[in-house]
């Protein structure tokens, strides 16, 4: 058995455990950050694309916003279309605030050459780890890397492993509360070289499903279509996803869609999922391992941020100060704002999707609402508020 010895033990190295594990090295307290897979892997993931101001803001201080800061795409609005009309949501006007666009891919890739370059310690490929004794006064991981055990003592255990992770499946069900909302769909998503039709986010609401136009850089678009819950990419040829993209946008905006062949065609499921509470006693969930959100708000990955801004805080103030304050707050803090943006995010998802229920009825309420919103200052402020992110 192999013994490390650390004050935070980080099991996950998406996007929570990385920017955790940056913001503690950067403060003085160390850290080891594990995951079961490789760097390259988790870097092959190809998830989320809008970044919050306050996740931007929050990047900064973790010393790696200088390339989100050259190379992302500031917007100031997104477009939503229905019943053949497209309306703007112009966020700046509204609330003073953007959205970056700038994806997780580069976002895990700047934190982990942040990483690579301080000399914190990361282990990849590990096999079997689990928190144990959290409940305790002297947690530890365990783990195996290539058939050896290891265990990381150390003051606490951040559980950043994801929604399939060890961390919450590890804490006693009489101990943990978990509510779910399973959507009865999938996005099927394609990245192609090609320039973004336009160049903000289009979110389009079609009597054959949703459909959405989003990029990662003016020469590399980032495409969705909603598809059954049980489709398989292997159903849809470039060309077909094309052609039902097409079908599912205003005419004036199918007509301009540059094709092209996509190199990553993947179906990300739909779900809401929070867990209550986020803390047990020396083991805190951060990012997806407490909760999940349908991709529709842009909320997952801004969520995370905001998890491991608590996280950070309340360890600092320990570290510092010798007070518990921050820590204890911590789960509170974190599922009030969590539960806000699920709430958007189920909100918008039921906006725009075509469920298997829905009738008529429920298409014309869903045609209200959108002219409701395209009419409204209030309430397009209010759409406002959430899609940048609420206060952390
Ligand atoms: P992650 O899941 O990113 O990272 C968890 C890490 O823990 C992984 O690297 C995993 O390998 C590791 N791990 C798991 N089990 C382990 C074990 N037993 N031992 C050690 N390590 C272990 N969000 C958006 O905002 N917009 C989107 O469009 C969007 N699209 C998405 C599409 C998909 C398919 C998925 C799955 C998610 C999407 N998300 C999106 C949400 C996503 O961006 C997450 O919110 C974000 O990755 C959360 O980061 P982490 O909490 O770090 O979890
Ligand atoms: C993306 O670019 O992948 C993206 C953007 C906005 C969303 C979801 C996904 O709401």
């Amino acid at each position: 058995m192999t013994t490390h010895k650390t004050q935070v033990a980080i099991i996950g190295s998406g996007p929570s455990g990385l920017l955790l594990g940056q913001l503690l090295t950067l403060a003085g307290i160390e850290n080891i950050v594990i995951d079961r897979v490789s760097k390259d892997y988790i870097l092959s993931r190809v998830r989320a694309g809008v970044l919050e101001e306050g996740t931007v803001e929050m990047l900064d201080k973790a010393a790696i916003g200088e390339r989100i800061h050259k190379e992302g795409m500031l917007h100031s609005g997104f477009s939503y279309a229905f019943s053949g009309r497209m309306e703007r949501i112009n966020l700046r006007d509204l609330i003073g605030k953007n959205v970056m666009v700038y994806g997780q891919t580069e976002v895990t890739q700047d934190l982990m050459d942040a990483r690579e370059k301080s000399g914190a310690p990361s282990i990849y490929e590990v096999d079997e780890a689990h928190p144990v004794d959290f409940d305790g006064q002297k947690p530890y991981v365990s783990f195996k890397k290539d058939g050896v055990g290891h265990r990381i003592d150390c003051d606490f255990i951040a559980g950043c492993d994801g929604y399939h992770g060890p961390s919450r499946m590890s804490v006693p069900a009489t101990a943990i509360q978990t509510f779910e909302k399973e959507y009865p769909f999938g996005w099927l998503g394609v990245l192609a070289d090609v320039p973004p039709v336009r160049h903000e986010i289009i979110y389009a609401n079609h009597s054959r499903g949703f459909g959405m136009c989003s990029m990662r850089s003016t020469t590399r678009s980032r495409y969705y279509i909603q598809c059954a819950h049980d489709d398989h990419v292997d159903n849809w040829s470039d060309d077909e996803f094309w052609d039902e993209l097409r079908r599912r946008l205003p005419q004036e905006v199918a007509d301009d869609v540059t094709t092209g062949p996509s190199f990553e065609k993947s179906i990300a499921p739909l779900r809401s999922f929070v867990a209550e509470p986020m803390r047990f006693n020396k083991l805190f969930l951060a990012g997806d391992a407490a909760h999940i959100v349908p991709p529709t708000g842009a909320k997952g990955l801004n969520l995370a941020v905001s998890d491991v801004y608590y996280l950070y805080e309340g360890l600092l103030e320990y570290y510092r100060e010798k007070s518990t304050a921050g820590i204890d707050d911590y789960s509170q803090k974190a599922l009030a704002r969590v539960w806000k943006a699920v709430r958007f995010s189920w909100w918008l998802t039921h906006c725009m999707h075509l469920f298997p229920s829905t009738t008529e009825f429920d298409r014309k309420i869903q045609e209200a609402e959108l002219d409701h919103l395209a009419k409204s200052v209030a309430a397009q402020t209010a759409v406002a508020e959430n899609y940048v992110g609420l206060p952390f």
